[in-house]
């Protein structure tokens, strides 16, 4: 059976959830999103580790860790969606499957927040539902992973 663990990623300025743009980013904390995530995914019986940071490297370095111990990563790039070639790389190299969700609808928002380095790599798309897509997010990944593994269970590839 696969790991039934999942890696939650939240990159730069989320760490400010809750305490300023309320009319963008809702009420919520970081606090809160980790919560979220954590019992979106218990109630399917998987575990989360979470990381947010504002350094680009500090979320390579994790997202890289993830190979070892995780089945899938839910991630919120924040800006670095609309920038970060490098970032789309690593997700990219470690093979797992990816849900992007962005808090904001970004395709309603100014045009430079419409191009995402990070679409074409992941499976999940959950986007302008405010925080509570993160949870829908966690569940669809995790019927993408769980679904693949029983393909294999059934000898599909
Ligand atoms: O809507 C989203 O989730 C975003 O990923 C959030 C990013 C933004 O650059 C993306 O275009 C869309 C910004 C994260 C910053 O979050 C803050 C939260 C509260 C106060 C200030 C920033």
């Amino acid at each position: 059976m696969t790991t039934r663990r999942l890696l939650l990623v939240n990159g730069p300025n989320l760490n400010l959830l809750g305490t300023r743009e309320p009319e963008i980013y809702g009420h919520e904390t970081l606090t809160d999103v980790e919560r979220i995530v954590t019992d979106a995914a218990a109630a399917r019986g998987f575990e989360v580790s979470a990381v947010q940071s504002n350094h680009e490297g500090v979320l390579i370095d994790a997202i890289h860790a993830a190979r070892a111990d995780c089945a899938g990563i839910v991630i919120n790039p924040g800006g670095l969606t609309h920038t970060s070639v490098v970032l789309r790389d690593a997700l990219s190299g470690v093979a797992l499957p990816v849900a992007e969700v962005h808090i904001s609808d970004v395709y309603a928002r100014e045009e430079f927040r419409h191009h995402s380095y990070v679409r074409d790599v992941a499976v999940v798309h959950v986007i302008g539902e405010g925080v509570c897509g993160y949870a829908r997010a966690t569940s669809l990944l995790i019927d993408v992973i769980v679904g693949a593994a029983e393909g294999r269970g059934r000898g599909i590839p």
